[in-house]
């Protein structure tokens, strides 16, 4: 039955009545800015009734005033009233600014929930906060998620890939709820249940990770387009088109030409040339480097990629340096015919090895945080929905469903074949851009990565002969067992340090 409710504040605005229902709602969402607008949308359109409540009243009148139509909400104004439209379990998804926000609401929700209840954080939660969240939540009988989410707006609104991390019991209660609002690829929802506490919210940081790499190098292919074989900006939009017809397939090189083909109204010049060479970033590239520094994993191209913004944003510096800093003079070799096929090359090849270091580091996360994560089920929900989103997560699903529990991405033949392929293009890529004075630091560490793991002997035994001299930190003998020191000041005799 619908009634009118006369219970919603109109903080001095004139008014508003909507139809409230008396039927509980399936699930609740909590924080009503554009992700959390759109997924109460997203739910509701989808015939599951949905409670919705904003920390800042206003904010879900003007939702009911814009949205209403689309489905059955009942519209909160206080936390209470919110958690009493619920049915039990009851379901409550949070979608507020990741950090202290999510505590806060966490801490005004428990009071009033009762044993086996369910939050949901889905927003851009860290890992370890969302470990801490769930033992926390445990300790009062209630059942925490956290959940990836990833395709901006638009993905949230029609289908996001969706990365749901907790426990099993409280995914049973919302798989059915997720699945139907998740992105559907080839009849199979980009939405599956990842592993206990923190792991959605890892495999999400990791996506938004590779999803820098992923950018970063698009924007070094456009550099050197751009600044060594001198096309503007229309025709570099043109090359991302056909592109987008290849292996390169994907969202990003999609928007990439349509990002490039647009004019500034005001200017009539390419938009893109009226952007201010800086990017932006909210945190989620930094914390996946950083976590790999912690692992031990490699990861060149993700932390590259987190760098390049670091010195895009230092503008005034830049231009300063600009006018001191001296570069190579510029080369009319650089401009070969086949430099565009040789960048696409480049660009491929140096995203096969982006993605390879992020799935290594899934892998060293798994093991290190225990959560059995399934990798050919994380490259199939990234198919459809996320930003990442691209033809090539075909190929990777493939590899772990032939392979199993791969060390590198790199080693599958179909990967280590097109990385051979695409060397000789890549080198020239990166001999060229370094006599030309462009900066390519993903597609320059991606290459010194890949000839780095498939060399079988490094220079790492320098290392380790430096670290015995200065530090007694010891080394192994490729021809004995145990660990040696060198007296190297001292008398220059080698002893046996773990007999
Ligand atoms: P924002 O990240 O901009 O957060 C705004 C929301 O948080 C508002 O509803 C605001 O309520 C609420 N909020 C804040 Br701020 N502090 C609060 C507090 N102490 N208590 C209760 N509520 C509080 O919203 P968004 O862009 O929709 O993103 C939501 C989450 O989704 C974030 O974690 C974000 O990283 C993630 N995400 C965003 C995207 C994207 O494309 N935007 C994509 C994927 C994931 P108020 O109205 O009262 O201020």
């Amino acid at each position: 039955m619908w009634i009118t409710t006369t219970s919603f504040s109109t903080r001095g605005r004139a008014r508003v009545a909507f139809p409230l229902v008396t039927e509980l709602s399936r699930i609740g969402v909590t924080g009503l800015a554009v992700m959390g607008a759109n997924l109460a949308r997203n739910i509701a359109r989808r015939g599951i009734p949905v409670a919705v409540h904003n920390r800042t009243s206003a904010r879900t009148e003007e939702f009911m005033e814009a949205y209403s139509g689309e489905g059955t909400f009942t519209a909160a104004e206080s936390t209470e009233e919110f958690v009493a439209a619920l049915e039990r379990p009851r379901r409550i998804i949070v979608m507020v600014k990741a950090g202290a926000p999510v505590d806060a609401v966490i801490q005004e929700l428990v009071p009033l929930l009762d044993e086996g209840d369910i939050i949901i954080d889905a927003g851009n939660s860290h890992f370890p906060d969302t470990i801490r969240r769930t033992q926390e939540c445990a300790e009062r009988g209630l059942r925490f998620m956290g959940v990836g989410v990833s395709g901006g707006e638009e993905g949230a609104l029609n289908g996001p890939s969706i990365m749901p991390g907790g426990d099993p019991s409280a995914y049973a209660e919302v798989e059915e709820i997720l699945t139907s609002i998740a992105a559907q690829v080839d009849g199979t929802p980009c939405c599956v249940h990842v592993g206990p506490d923190g792991a959605g919210h890892y495999v999400k940081m990791v996506h938004n990770g590779i999803e820098y790499a992923d950018i970063q190098l698009i924007a070094e292919a456009y550099d050197l387009l751009t600044h060594v074989a001198g096309l503007d900006a229309p025709a570099i939009a043109k090359i991302f088109e056909e592109w987008n017809s290849g292996d390169l397939e994907s969202f990003l090189i999609e928007i990439t030409a349509k990002v490039l083909a647009k004019t500034d109204e005001k200017t009539g010049r390419p938009l893109v040339d009226v952007i201010v060479d800086q990017a932006g970033q909210k945190g989620t590239g930094t914390w996946t480097a950083i976590d790999a520094l912690n692992l031990g994993v490699p990861l060149t191209g993700i932390t590259e990629a987190v760098f390049a913004r670091g010195i895009s944003s230092l503008r005034e510096e830049r231009k300063a340096a600009s006018k001191v800093l001296v570069g190579p003079n510029p080369s009319e070799a650089a401009n070969r015919t086949d430099l565009v096929e040789d960048i696409r090359q480049a660009l491929y090849a140096s995203k096969v090895v982006a993605y390879a270091q992020g799935f290594a580091q899934m892998r060293a996360a798994s093991k290190n945080y225990g959560w059995n994560l399934d990798l050919g089920a994380m490259a199939r929900i990234w198919r459809g929905g996320c930003i990442i989103r691209a033809q090539f997560l075909n190929r990777i699903t493939e590899a772990y469903e032939e392979h199993g529990d791969l060390e590198n991405l790199l080693m599958v033949p179909y990967f280590t074949e097109a990385v051979a392929n695409a060397q000789d293009a890549w080198r020239r890529v990166v001999i060229t851009a370094t006599e030309q004075g462009v900066a390519i630091p993903a597609f320059a560490s991606s290459l010194s990565y890949y000839d780095a793991y498939r060399r079988e002997r490094g220079p790492a035994n320098l290392i380790q002969g430096l670290r015995d001299f200065f530090g007694a930190h010891t080394y192994q003998r490729i021809d004995a067992e145990g660990w040696y020191h060198t007296r190297w000041p001292q008398d220059g005799v080698e002893v046996r340090t773990d007999a």
